[in-house]
């Protein structure tokens, strides 16, 4: 074996390479530049505590394959031993997390800008996770930040040439030392995972025997091939079951972002009335979002909080027991009643899946979610869309009752969160900063607690209005300025925060919720109408109009 020589190379600090509510995200192009992406992974790999075990592998966006190159040819030449890659460099987020665990591992790197659109012209993101498999906690991103700050140079192995399309293990001699790539199946141990913690066969024969049609978009990121395999080829959907399961380096050109506005088409489809179920995910699979019959839409808060009420019916849960629930403070209280109910501890977060796991190591919680279509367990530590999909297969299974009929008794059982989030995407920068800064500025007036709004015929009082700051309960780190919160008498709320996910502008998200108890007539209402009042006062108080100039949301959810 000829021995692959360490190439140092300088190179100039880049502004601005700061990981923000989930990994690095920016524009392909800015990707591109010369040295860019090696900074930032040069800089990964000096803050890993220890680095031995690498997992690496993304959602196959434009630019994925160059990257886990460099990424591999970096480690090469930094003291990684041994990289697990996904072949052809893919893996979907969950099923890194889950890697990471498995092989116990140092942590791993994901290639994703998750739900931002792909190709030469959308975007491009890098993250790190941590050996619990899980999103690098801020104290990691923070000094990986002050380290692109300061970069002056990175290692490289220049002649490191490894096939990532061949399943095996390749070794290396690196100036003298054994480098080994690991090339895996990206679904093999996912679906493993999955048999674990699922009944197959319960759902299996359900599917076959309900006559329950389901038809699951894989939005044509990296879901695809597990959809086929575990939908299909395990579970014995027919194979018309899955729509956009081909992989593509731009996702056809759409948002691979599972909600009713980017997944109409899959909305549409339902509306037919010729399925059951129906489920979509994002570019990267730890997303996604649930519909029932003739399209309807269960709300992530929703969803969360009936899989709490029914996570008995799982084996893994009757197995291992039920720790506690969590959810990310825009995210609706539903869940919070199941747990009153049941006597579990629920925790608030901000958002960002990253806050999940330090709870989860602590054996404090089980199940988790956030509004934006996340929903996971502790069999990992990131969200699971497709994990989403086969628990809510599984509840479907044990109660024979539709997606509808479940939601209702639910509500009739717990009563009902509304809940609704306006983006507006894209917007400038400096106004939307204004914005927030000017609605600190009311909000901490001495008599904003206690005014009355009124909208038509609703009127509500202020309770609570501040920036919601957490302290994590188990390492006692402080997150302040998480989203501007204003509680009402009532229980309404309104949360104004603006976007750490976006690679240009501003994307302001409006979060509004209320509550109608179980005996409320209004149970069946529908959503937007209920929340009008709230948005109006919402526009209100921020006035939003003026300073985006913006007179609709780009997406309601
Ligand atoms: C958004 C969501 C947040 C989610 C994050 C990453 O963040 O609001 O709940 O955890 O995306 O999801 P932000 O800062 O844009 O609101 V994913 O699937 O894009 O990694
Ligand atoms: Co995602």
């Amino acid at each position: 074996m000829t021995s692959l020589s360490i190439a140092t190379v300088p190179t100039k600090p880049f502004d601005g390479q700061k990981p923000g509510t989930s990994g690095l995200r920016k524009s392909v192009q800015t990707f591109m530049q010369n040295n860019y992406s090696e900074n930032f992974i040069q800089c990964i790999v000096n803050a890993a505590e220890d680095k031995t075990k690498l997992v690496v592998g993304g959602d196959g966006r434009y630019h994925n394959s160059h990257v886990v190159q460099t990424i591999i040819a970096i480690c090469a030449a930094n003291h990684v031993k041994h990289v697990i890659v996904g072949q052809n460099g893919i893996l979907s987020t969950p099923a890194v997390s889950a890697l990471i665990r498995k092989r116990q591992t140092n942590g791993g790197i994901i290639l994703t800008a998750s739900h931002n659109p792909g190709g030469p012209n959308g975007d491009f993101g890098i993250k790190f996770n941590t050996s619990n498999g899980g999103p690098a906690p801020e104290s990691v991103t923070n000094q990986i930040y002050e380290l692109t700050k300061s970069v002056t140079q990175y290692q490289i192995v220049k002649d490191l040439k490894v096939d990532v399309s061949k399943l095996g293990v390749q070794t290396f001699d690196v100036s003298g030392n054994q480098f080994t790539v690991e090339v895996v199946d990206p679904v093999d141990d996912y679906l493993q995972l999955m048999k674990e913690i699922f009944d197959f066969n319960a759902i299996k024969s359900y599917l076959s025997s309900s006559g329950l049609k389901i038809l699951i978009d894989a939005m044509n990121g990296v879901m695809g091939p597990y959809v086929n395999r575990v939908l299909i080829q395990e579970l014995g959907a027919p194979s018309d079951s899955a729509i956009r399961c081909e992989s593509l380096e731009d996702f056809g050109g759409h948002h691979p972002d599972p909600n009713l506005t980017y997944a109409a088409d899959l909305v549409k489809r339902l509306e037919s009335g010729d399925y059951g179920f129906g489920a979509a995910f994002d570019g990267d699979g730890d997303r996604n979002m649930i519909l029932g019959k003739n399209a309807f839409f269960v709300t992530p808060s929703d969803s969360l909080a009936v899989l709490a009420d029914h996570l008995d019916c799982i084996p893994y849960f009757q197995k291992g027991g039920i720790k506690g629930f969590a959810r990310s403070m825009p995210t609706a209280g539903a869940v919070d009643r199941v747990a009153l109910k049941s006597n579990k501890e629920v925790f608030e977060t901000p958002t960002g899946w990253k806050f999940f796991g330090n709870l989860m190591d602590a054996q404090r919680l089980s199940l988790c979610g956030e509004e934006s279509f996340g929903t996971g367990s502790d069999h990992i530590r990131e969200k699971d869309g497709l994990w989403a999909v086969l628990a809510w297969l599984s509840v479907l299974a044990n109660t024979k009752k539709s997606v509808e009929e479940i939601l209702v008794n639910h509500w009739n059982k717990f009563g009902r969160n509304f809940f609704t989030r306006y983006d507006y995407e894209n917007c400038e920068s400096n106004p939307s900063n204004e914005m927030m800064t000017e609605l600190e500025k009311v909000l901490s007036a001495p008599d904003f607690v206690g005014k009355e709004f009124k909208s038509g015929a609703k009127e509500y009082t202020i309770s609570v209005a501040d920036n919601f700051s957490y302290k994590d309960p188990i390492d006692a780190s402080l997150t302040t300025k998480q989203g501007i919160r204003i509680i009402f008498t009532d229980g309404s709320r309104i949360i104004y925060r603006l976007s750490g996910t976006g690679s240009s502008g501003a994307t302001i998200r409006l979060y509004v919720d209320c509550y109608e108890s179980e005996s409320s007539s209004e149970l069946r209402a529908d959503a937007q109408q209920v929340l009008k009042p709230l948005i109006d006062i919402a526009l209100r108080i921020s006035k939003l109009k003026e300073y985006t100039g913006r007179d609709a949301p780009t997406v309601i959810t």
